[in-house]
């Protein structure tokens, strides 16, 4: 089993039905151990295009890297989306392995740690939340001194952790 963090963002739809649809479909495949808040972030686009929600989870996994992507990228067409939109377009789900325990992979398919991580506010604040003491594999810095100079412009809080009714979901006591 292998400790992994996952980017979850949308711009189009419900929004927050999207990821939460998403965290649903993860729990298929994974032990959902911790979803950050809920936040609205501006757009990262060469075109003008809607805010994005976006939140962080941290998992345990038994899949390797490449199957994790594949499973997480059945997951975005279940939820809706198509392949094909501009690189960077407005899309109901995206998701991305930010990080898988302290791995360092290169390949035409999958790049982890994620190639953007390190400079993303919409990233780095919320996983910042769930993983302030994971180290960068390659630059060996911890999230929480990446966050720390990343800043949070253009990063709003939406909803506290619990948004989702996901995270611990199996861990709560059965109430009589
Ligand atoms: N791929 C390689 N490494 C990874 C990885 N670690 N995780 C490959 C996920 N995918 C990875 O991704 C294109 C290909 O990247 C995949 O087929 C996979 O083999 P995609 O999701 O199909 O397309 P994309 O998301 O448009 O491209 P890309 O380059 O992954 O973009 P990003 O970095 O995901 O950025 N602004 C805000 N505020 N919030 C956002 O969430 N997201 C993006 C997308 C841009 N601007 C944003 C946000
Ligand atoms: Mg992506």
């Amino acid at each position: 089993m292998a400790v992994a963090c996952i980017g979850l963002g949308a711009n189009t739809g419900n929004r927050q039905a999207n990821l939460r649809l998403a965290l649903q479909g993860i729990t298929r495949m994974a032990r959902v151990q911790a979803v950050s808040s809920l936040y609205e972030t501006d757009p990262e686009a060469a075109t003008p295009q809607p805010p994005y929600y976006n939140a962080v989870c941290r998992i345990e996994t038994g899949l390797q890297p490449r199957s994790l992507l594949r499973f997480l990228k059945g997951l975005e067409h279940e939820i809706g989306r198509r392949p094909g939109g501009e690189r960077w377009g407005p899309r109901p789900i995206d998701l991305d392995v930010l990080l898988y325990a302290d791995a360092v992979v290169e390949s035409d398919e999958l790049t982890v740690p994620h190639p953007r991580l390190a400079e993303r506010a919409f990233v780095l604040v919320p996983l910042a939340e769930i993983a302030p003491g994971l180290r960068h594999p390659v630059l060996g810095k911890t999230i929480a001194a990446l966050r720390r100079a990343a800043g949070a412009a253009g990063v709003r809080k939406i909803a506290p952790p619990g948004w989702d009714g996901v995270a611990g979901a199996e861990d709560e006591p059965v109430r009589l």
